[in-house]
Formats: C-alpha cells, sequence, structure tokens
C-alpha cells in the first residue's frame, strides 16, 4: 500500500442502535449480525479500505463509535482531523431522525470543516413496517440545512443495499476535494498554508 495514498478520517456518528457499528462491518469485511450492542461490536475502533475513485486512489479510515454514545458524549479526539462524518439515523425510527440536527451541531462544533453525509440506515424494515422517515421528510430537512449535507443515502445493512455504493459516493467527493487542493497547490506553488488554516492542516479542503 503506496504511503503517499491520502488517507481520510471518516467517523461514524448518530443515535444507539442505528446501525453504525453494522455499517462498520459491512465496511471491514461485508458481513451482517443482527445481535446488537457490546455483542456486534467488532473490536477495532477503526479500518482502512482503499477506494479508487475515477482513477483517484484513495485510503478511507472509518471510526465506530464502539457504543459509547449510549453512555456518555463521544470525546472531541473522535471528530478531531475527520474529514467526513456519515451521519445516520434508522429509516423506521423518527426519534433518530429527530436527533439528526443536534448531531450536525456536535460534528460542526468539533470539527468544522468536516463533511457530512446523512445516511438512513434499515430500509429493509421500512418495506416491511411502513416507513417513518419518507423521502419527502429527507428532502424538507435538506432545504432546512441548505449547504450543509454533502450527500444524503437510503440503505440496508441488513441485505446490504445502497452500502457499497454509498461508501464509492463518498470516496469520490474526497477524492475530488483532494485532487482540488492538488492542482490548486500546482498553480500556486508559492502560497504557504496560514497558521490558522484548518483546511491546510488537515488535508481537507472546504470546497
Ligand atoms: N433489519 C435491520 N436491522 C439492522 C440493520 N442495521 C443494523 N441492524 C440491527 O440494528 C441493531 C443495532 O445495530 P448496531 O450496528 O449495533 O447499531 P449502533 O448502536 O448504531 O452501532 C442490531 O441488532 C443490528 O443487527 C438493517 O439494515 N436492517
Ligand atoms: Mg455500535
Amino acid at each position: 500500500m503506496a504511503t503517499s495514498t491520502p488517507t481520510f478520517k471518516v467517523i461514524l456518528c448518530g443515535e444507539y442502535g442505528v446501525g453504525k457499528s453494522s455499517i462498520f462491518r459491512r465496511f471491514i469485511d461485508n458481513t451482517f449480525t443482527l445481535e446488537t450492542g457490546p455483542k456486534s461490536t467488532v473490536g477495532l475502533d477503526h479500518a482502512v479500505t482503499e477506494f479508487n475513485a475515477s482513477g483517484t486512489q484513495i485510503r478511507v479510515e472509518l471510526w465506530d463509535t464502539a457504543g459509547i454514545e449510549r453512555f456518555a458524549t463521544l470525546s472531541s479526539s473522535y471528530f478531531q482531523s475527520a474529514s467526513a462524518a456519515i451521519l445516520c439515523y434508522s429509516t423506521t425510527d423518527r426519534q433518530s431522525f429527530n436527533l439528526v440536527s443536534q448531531h450536525i451541531l456536535d460534528i460542526i462544533m468539533h470539527s468544522s470543516t468536516a463533511r457530512i453525509f446523512l445516511c438512513g440506515n434499515k430500509i429493509d424494515l421500512a418495506v416491511l413496517q411502513g416507513e417513518q422517515i419518507t423521502e419527502s421528510d429527507v428532502q424538507d430537512f435538506q432545504i432546512q440545512c441548505d449547504t450543509v449535507l454533502s450527500g444524503t443515502y437510503e440503505i440496508s445493512c441488513k441485505t446490504g443495499e445502497g452500502v457499497k455504493e454509498m461508501f464509492a459516493d463518498i470516496a469520490m467527493v474526497l477524492a475530488r476535494n483532494q485532487k482540488y487542493k492538488f492542482d490548486r497547490s500546482l498553480m500556486m506553488p508559492n502560497i504557504q498554508p496560514q497558521e490558522n488554516d484548518e483546511c491546510q492542516k488537515s488535508g481537507k479542503c472546504c470546497s
């Protein structure tokens, strides 16, 4: 694995039980378990996978909360230098969707340059139980959030539907940022990063 391959830290956020560890498990080895809580924990707090996004090779380092959110608030180191956050809710749990805006505030407060991707999980259950969060709920929320969200997805960790596509799309957005930063540095090689330039320090771009 080439060490020059740019690495992006991506964190999983959202309420307990929405399926963050299940997304993490799909990311690691594309498996799924109906176990919950500590039993569903993979035993790692982060894992790395390489993506080829339209010819640009990048590494995504995905971080899971390991269930801490059930008992305590996440530490600021969890958010530190994150390039992106996958903010999850369950499509069958309205409360988890209602709390998304609170999580957005947390992410922005701790990691002002992280891109936020909204992910509705458990669409397989929505088919069986009737959808709690509809497409128009998500659209209304997107309008309220204006430019805060970089993407929205609906997935099922159980069936795997939409999971690979979501990661490929997030990798594409991150790779595009990287390419933009690289092109800009070629055009303006003499411009040095400012002391307080978060984007430059963390290797991210806020375009
Ligand atoms: N039916 C269904 N259950 C899911 C899905 N994703 C996760 N689960 C289940 O939801 C529960 C909580 O998932 P988990 O990944 O531990 O959530 P976390 O607390 O956010 O990490 C577990 O029992 C999972 O098996 C899904 O897409 N469909
Ligand atoms: Mg978990």
